[in-house]
């Protein structure tokens, strides 16, 4: 295999510039901004430009507005979906009594442009129907959430006419399922049926919603206390379906709540990276792959590695949470599904034993050949750049394969949870019964 590349600059013939565009997937015009920047800066062009790709998901703005009367769980969503708890720093005020005095914009975590606006109860002394609209800014949202608990309200049906008039989309969400749930239990300890209180309040809020002329309302039920129960997790997949293109990307890497469809469409987004990254890794080609023989930058690769096991929650902290949520401890989860990514260290050294350890010098003609699409920059670096798309792809399908190991696993328990809990209301049964 070739030796690492260095500078050497040979010209490219325009019909092998069209060939290497087409082996990258890469857009057309992104291609000729990185030979632009290539022209003009050289190497350290091509990287600035590639980084400043890279991060063009956190400049989208999406502004979700989150409504509802008072009391009903909102500014708790807010948190959920953040992963936090009202107690935490930075988190949206909770309270038993109304709360949210004026639009406050909660940024996501992962991604500043991702704004949940957390709206003040409508149709309270504080904030009246007939001001409410232009109190919250109505027109400044690409999404409205409708939260409602308990009873469909007047001030339910109100404002999901305001957002039809308005011709923007709304989701209806019905909060607080866990209430429902375990108050039926109480008022009904032999009859109670959890799908049935479900299906009940479904086609109560379907009905109500369809008496005011929606014909496909879609209406979410949660409980904010468990993001992995319900229609939470269906939730965060709506909204990346129904973001205006430009902005799924945005929204989905900015999700936190993993469901099997939001761990796919996150790998979808990464693999457009892989591209990306390794010409900015090739062109600069610092550091060889131990036995490869050609080179690459470390630290931008170690970089988008980490991205990946960050955005598919495999991190430390997030794989203790998971271990926490799934009741053992983190060797435990480790020797249940012995999750690949946790055998490689996420360091340089790490890394570069990682790819090493791919047997690259077996791989097929179509990697080797897979043409760096920068004209003027030499073999060599093209040679790096089809190993690094491979490594990368090798290295994100196993992290994505541990992401779903693990939500098969936390799904598996919620399900057994959730049969225990009939079994324990059928004892009870049984036991009311025989008395
Ligand atoms: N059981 C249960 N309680 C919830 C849920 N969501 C919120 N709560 C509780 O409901 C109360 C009100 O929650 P908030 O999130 O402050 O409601 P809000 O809609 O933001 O209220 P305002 O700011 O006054 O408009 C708090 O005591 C929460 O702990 C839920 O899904 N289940
Ligand atoms: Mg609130």
């Amino acid at each position: 295999m070739a030796s690492s590349g260095q500078d050497k600059t040979t010209a490219d013939s325009t019909s092998g510039n069209d060939e290497q565009k087409k082996s990258s997937n890469i857009p057309d015009k992104v291609v000729q901004e990185l030979n632009e920047a290539y022209k003009k800066h050289g190497k350290s062009g091509i990287i600035e430009s590639v980084k400043e790709k890279l991060n063009e998901w956190k400049k989208v703005p999406l502004n979700i507005a989150i409504t509802g009367s008072s009391g009903v769980g909102k500014s708790s969503y807010i948190n959920a979906l953040r992963g936090m708890t009202a107690d935490d720093d930075g988190a949206a005020p909770v309270g038993v009594v109304e709360t949210t005095a004026s639009r406050t914009p909660y940024t996501h975590p992962e991604n500043e442009c991702f704004v949940l606006w957390d709206l003040p109860g409508v149709g309270s002394p504080n904030f009246p129907r007939d001001s409410y609209l232009e109190k919250i800014q109505f027109r400044r949202y690409d999404f409205f959430l409708v939260f409602s608990a308990s009873r469909f309200t007047m001030n339910d049906k109100w404002l999901a006419q305001q957002i039809k008039q308005a011709g923007k989309h709304f989701y209806f969400i019905r909060t607080k399922i866990d209430l429902d749930i375990s108050d039926n239990k109480k008022s009904h300890p032999i009859t109670h049926s959890m799908v049935q209180v479900l299906q009940t309040v479904r086609s109560d809020c379907m009905t109500h919603l369809q008496n005011e002329g929606f014909t496909n309302p879609e209406v979410f039920i949660i409980s904010n206390f468990d993001v992995n129960e319900f229609d939470f997790g269906q939730l965060s997949e709506r909204l990346i379906k129904d973001a205006p293109d430009i902005k799924r990307e945005a929204l989905t890497l900015s999700l936190t709540n993993l469901t099997e469809r939001i761990i796919r469409t996150k790998e979808k987004y990464l693999k457009k990276r892989i591209y990306i990254v390794s010409i900015a890794s090739a062109a600069a080609a610092a550091v060889p792959i131990p036995g490869v023989g050609c080179s690459v930058d470390i630290a931008i690769l170690l970089e988008e590695a980490v991205f990946y096991r960050q955005q598919l929650q495999l991190d430390e902290a997030s794989f203790q949470e998971n271990a926490a949520a799934l009741n053992i401890s983190v060797n435990e989860l480790q020797r249940k599904l012995n999750l690949q990514s946790q055998i490689i260290s996420f360091t340089s050294a790490g890394l570069l034993a990682f790819f090493a350890s791919l047997g690259i010098s077996n791989l097929s003609e179509n990697i080797l050949k897979l043409l760096l699409p920068i004209v003027g920059i030499v073999i060599a670096s093209g040679i790096s750049y089809g190993v690094q798309v491979h490594c990368l792809n090798k290295l994100l399908d196993i992290i994505v394969n541990d992401a779903l190991r693990i939500h098969g696993e936390m799904t598996k328990i919620s399900a057994k949870n959730a049969v225990d809990d009939i079994q324990t209301t059928q004892t009870e049964v049984k036991k009311v019964e025989s008395e």
